[in-house]
């Protein structure tokens, strides 16, 4: 199955794929996780990455589909995989669509995870002081969810236009929202 994970920072994508890839048995692809490794390594990617990120803002859409297009064609991901942090634009959402054809690997399924603003402060300011994410600060955290709005949120709709799209209470535990998107993809 090849699921996209939708839902604004915060909104728990990395948290609900990780239960999900064991549940499914495919692999997590998260653009945001395979960036922060970028990052830590330090590669000419990641250093043209870092100070991007560290704003809130949405690295260049050619260096993020150079990358994910790379984890795509390795060998885990031909039988499904949970995409989460991509698409986060129009472009990107085109992007995706032509790769996944050459690929030979529709989305099934877009999953939309629906959490308040107000919660989503909340838990992006508890990581920021939990784990010091550079990106979890007050400023970045206010960029985000702007870029999310102004940006990502028109990815639904192409989702929703193409009929794959499920959306999924993201409020509660972390276990009981999972069950939630278990159950939606069942349907
Ligand atoms: P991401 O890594 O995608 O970061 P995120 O949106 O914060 O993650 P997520 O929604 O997965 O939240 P999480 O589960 O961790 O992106 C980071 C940056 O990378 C972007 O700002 C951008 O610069 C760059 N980037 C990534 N993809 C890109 C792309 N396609 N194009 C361009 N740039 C890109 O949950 C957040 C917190 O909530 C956690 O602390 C978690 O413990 C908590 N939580 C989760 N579920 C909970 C629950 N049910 N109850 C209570 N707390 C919960």
């Amino acid at each position: 199955m090849r699921i996209v994970l939708l839902g604004a920072p915060g909104s728990g994508k990395g948290t609900q794929a990780a239960l999900l890839k064991e549940r499914l048995a495919i692999p997590h692809i998260s653009t945001g996780e395979l960036l922060r490794a970028a990052v830590k390594a330090n590669s000419p990617l990641g250093q043209q990455a870092k100070a991007v990120m560290e704003r809130g803002e949405l690295v260049s859409d050619a260096i993020v589909l150079g990358m994910l297009e790379e984890r795509l064609n390795q060998a885990d991901a031909a039988a499904g995989f949970i995409l989460d942090g991509y698409p986060r634009n129009p472009a990107q959402c085109d992007a995706l669509d032509q790769l996944l054809e050459r690929l030979n690997q529709p989305v099934d399924r877009a999953v939309q995870l629906d959490v308040s603003e107000e919660m989503l402060l909340q838990r992006l300011v508890k990581r920021g002081a939990d784990q010091g994410r550079a990106d979890d600060s007050p400023e970045a955290v206010r960029t985000r969810l702007g870029v999310y709005r102004d940006q990502t949120a028109p990815v639904i709709d192409h989702f929703a236009a193409q009929g794959r799209l499920t959306r999924v209470a993201g409020e509660g535990t972390v276990e009981e929202i999972a069950e939630r998107i278990v159950a939606s993809l069942r349907q």
